[in-house]
This record gives structure tokens, C-alpha cells and sequence, in this order.
């Protein structure tokens, strides 16, 4: 079939919307239309060329939702007209890893989701007879795309898609970060580095948590009162802050009789590994929990003394929040249709597929918390 996508042609360049040619589903696959697709800093960073694993020419995007038009042979846990949200980490229940119960991270489908295709080792999407790569396994900036039955949650078909696309990465890498990762108790003290598309569901989560002292860090200014809006207690901008960022928020941090100070979590949101040391500083001496979030490209390493974990500081990183998406997804979905948890008012811009380049515009910009494209 036909359908249209935006491709990324070269590392570095404007996606360009095309009709590009996609096969089918095959044995264990399903065919989905997608509805709306959310535009996540991620994207923006494998397009950038710094991302180790970004392929060329690729269908960009893994933060979606749509319904099922087609299964293919043997799917048995959808069905056409059921309602979905791809999933960049699948849930298989069968591997080593989901097995385990120790991680998020079911390494069914990995390797050939990191070389771009699906399973069988070749791609569905071409443009005029060129290999078009998959993208983190759901390339969700095509109308159509396909996807392995373990790698696709079925959700909730009166929740309005323009919205749950959401809870394909930026909603659940956050709330499941504090949730599943951190696992913060009410009453916890946290710093959140970075408040855009994710930084504000780590502060959702917070709240939904029962943190009592809740600090933004940003360097855009207008961040102060979108982290107000979640939950935020207090805001620090680091270009206005005198002296050391770290000492500062040690001393914020500071509780009754306690003389070191620093968080009890504190949750890197920026992809920078200058703030990602901050963070783990920011933590309390002896317990303290640093998350990282943020991705950084290839070249790009995290330092710190090792004094820093020696009196008990811990270092932890997590990928979609923790979550394991077949079972976590739709439940996360249930609770923003139950006023849980908010996503409406973050997602601040829509656009038709063919205006895609304005979201990242938006995001490069600071303008934007989440856009969404509506297909
Ligand atoms: P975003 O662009 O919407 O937000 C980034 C925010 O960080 C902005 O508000 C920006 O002003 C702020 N910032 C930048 N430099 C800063 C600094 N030095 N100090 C303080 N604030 C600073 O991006 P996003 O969509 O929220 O993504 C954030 C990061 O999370 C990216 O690196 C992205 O790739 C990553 N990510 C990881 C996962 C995962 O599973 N681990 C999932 C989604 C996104
Ligand atoms: N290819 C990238 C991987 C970056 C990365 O860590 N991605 C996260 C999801 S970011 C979503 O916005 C992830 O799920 N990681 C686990 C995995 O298996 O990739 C790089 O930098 O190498
Ligand atoms: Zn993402």
C-alpha cells in the first residue's frame, strides 16, 4: 500500500513528507494506521546525526497512537479496530529479561530494532524502490506503519488519540521514572533538571507520589510557572543563581536538625552530562537516588568523583519510565482518563503531518512543551 510518512533522508536535514510504499504485516505483525504522533527531543537527537544508532534514510518518530487495520498470521492479541499505542520497548513475557522481573527492557526484538528493521531483518517501508529504515521500532511520523504484536499496547478505544499519543514516551518515561525507577515515597524531597516534554511528567509524578518539596531547574525562564502548573514547589534558574548551582540547591534542600542537605531524588531531564553530574551532587549524602533520564549523543560521557557514590549516593538510569509497556501502558491511560494525571495543557501545538518541521522548530526554540501531529 501506499501511505504518507515524513522521511529523514540525511543525518541533519529537513524531514520531507512523501508517499512512500509499505508491505504488510507478516506472521506475528500488525498494520496500524496512526492518528497522532507526538515530537520527542529523542527524535530531534538521533536527526541530529549524534545518535550512534540513528540510520539513514529512516521514518522517524515512536511516540504515537492509532488503530489497528490489519494482523497478520498468528496475532491473536489484537484485532483490526482495536485501539493502540506502539511501543519502542516491547513486552514480550518471554525472554531472559521480562522474565526476570528485574527490568523494562524485554530484549526480544532489540538488535533488529537497533539495524532499523523488524524481525525478519528487512524493512516494510520503501520510496521508489530505496529501503526506507524503521525507526526505534514504531515510526509513528508515517499514516501507516507496522509493528511486531509484542511491541503494540491496546488501550482504552474511548480515550481521544490526539492526547494518548503522549503516553507513548513522554508521559510514561516521566510518571514511570519517579513511579517504577525511583519508586519516591510521599513526604520525599527532588530537583528536576530540565522541564520540557518529560521534566514536567517527572514533576506530574512527583506530585502523584506525594513529594513534598518539588524543585525545577531550568534555564529558560519560562519554565518557572509550566512546573508551577504540575506540582513544581520551587523553581531555580542556574544563569541567575550566584556562585556553585550544586551548593545552592544542596543548601535549598536543607531540612531541621540535617546539616549536609540535598535531595532525596533528584531526576536529569536535559540529555547534558554537565547537568547530569549536577544532579547526582544535588543528591543527599548517604541515600540519595540520581535518574537519569536524558539521552546523550555518541562521544559523550557522564564524571564524577567517586566520593560522590562512596558515601552512599546511587546512580540510576531508566528507559520509558520503567514501564513495561503491554500491561503498564493502558493502565496509564486509565488513570488520565480517570483526572489522575494531566496531558491536556502540555501539549501546547498541533500541525498536519506536512507542517512536521515546525515541531521541531517549536522544540529547538523552548516554545513548545509537546507537539503533536495529527495525521
Ligand atoms: P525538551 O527539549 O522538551 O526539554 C529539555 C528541557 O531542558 C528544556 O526545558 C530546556 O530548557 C532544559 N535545559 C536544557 N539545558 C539545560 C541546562 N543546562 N540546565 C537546565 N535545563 C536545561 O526535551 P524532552 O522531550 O523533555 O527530552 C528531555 C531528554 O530526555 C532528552 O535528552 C530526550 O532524548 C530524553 N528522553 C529520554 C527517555 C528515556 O526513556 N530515557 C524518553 C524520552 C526522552
Ligand atoms: N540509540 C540511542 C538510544 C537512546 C536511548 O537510550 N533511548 C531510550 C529511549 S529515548 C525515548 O525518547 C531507550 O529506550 N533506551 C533503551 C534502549 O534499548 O535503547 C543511543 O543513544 O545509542
Ligand atoms: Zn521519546
Amino acid at each position: 500500500m501506499k501511505t504518507r510518512a515524513a522521511v529523514a533522508f540525511a543525518a541533519g536535514q529537513r524531514l520531507e513528507v512523501v508517499e512512500v510504499d509499505l508491505e504488510g504485516p507478516k506472521a506475528g505483525e500488525v498494520l496500524i494506521e496512526i492518528k497522532a504522533s507526538g515530537v520527542c527531543h529523542t527524535d530531534a537527537y538521533t536527526l541530529s546525526g549524534a545518535d550512534p544508532e540513528g540510520l539513514f534514510p529512516a521514518i522517524l518518530g515512536h511516540e504515537g497512537a492509532g488503530v489497528v487495520r490489519e494482523v497478520g498470521a498468528g496475532v491473536t492479541s489484537l484485532k483490526p479496530g482495536d485501539h493502540v499505542i506502539p511501543l519502542y520497548t516491547p513486552e514480550c513475557r518471554q525472554c531472559p529479561s521480562c522474565l526476570s522481573r528485574k527490568t523494562n527492557l524485554c530484549t526480544a526484538i532489540r538488535s533488529t530494532q537497533g539495524q532499523g528493521v523488524m524481525p525478519d531483518g528487512t524493512s516494510r517501508f520503501s520510496y521508489r524502490s530505496q529501503k526506507i529504515h524503521h525507526y526505534m521500532g514504531c515510526s509513528t511520523f508515517a499514516n501507516h506503519t507496522v509493528l511486531p504484536d509484542i511491541a503494540v499496547a491496546k488501550v482504552d478505544p474511548a480515550a481521544p488519540l490526539d492526547k494518548i499519543c503522549y503516553i507513548g514516551c513522554g508521559v510514561t518515561t516521566g510518571v514511570g521514572a519517579v513511579l517504577n525507577t525511583a519508586q519516591v515515597e510521599a513526604g520525599a524531597t527532588a530537583i528536576v533538571f530540565g522541564l520540557g516534554g518529560i521534566g514536567l511528567n517527572v514533576i506530574q509524578g512527583l506530585r502523584l507520589a506525594g513529594a513534598d518539596m518539588i524543585i525545577g531547574v531550568d534555564i529558560n525562564p519560562d519554565k518557572k510557572s509550566w512546573g508551577e502548573r504540575f506540582g513544581m514547589t520551587h523553581f531555580v534558574n542556574p544563569t541567575a543563581v550566584e556562585g556553585d548551582l550544586v551548593a545552592h540547591l544542596v543548601n535549598m534542600t536543607k531540612r531541621g536538625a540535617d546539616q549536609f542537605g540535598g535531595a532525596d531524588y533528584t531526576f536529569d531531564c536535559t540529555g547534558n552530562v554537565k547537568v547530569m553530574r549536577m544532579a547526582l551532587e544535588s543528591c543527599h549524602r548517604g541515600w540519595g537516588q540520581s535518574i537519569i533520564i536524558g539521552v546523550a549523543g555518541a562521544g559523550q560521557e557522564i564524571a564524577t568523583r567517586p566520593f560522590q557514590l562512596v558515601t552512599g549516593r546511587v546512580w540510576k538510569g531508566t528507559a520509558f519510565g520503567g514501564a513495561r509497556g503491554r500491561t503498564d501502558v493502558p493502565r496509564i491511560v486509565d488513570w488520565y482518563m480517570a483526572g489522575k494525571i494531566e496531558i491536556d495543557p502540555m501539549i501546547t501545538h498541533t500541525m498536519p503531518l506536512a507542517e512536521i518541521n515546525t515541531a521541531f522548530d517549536l522544540m529547538h526554540h523552548g516554545q513548545s512543551i509537546r507537539a503533536v501531529v495529527l495525521f
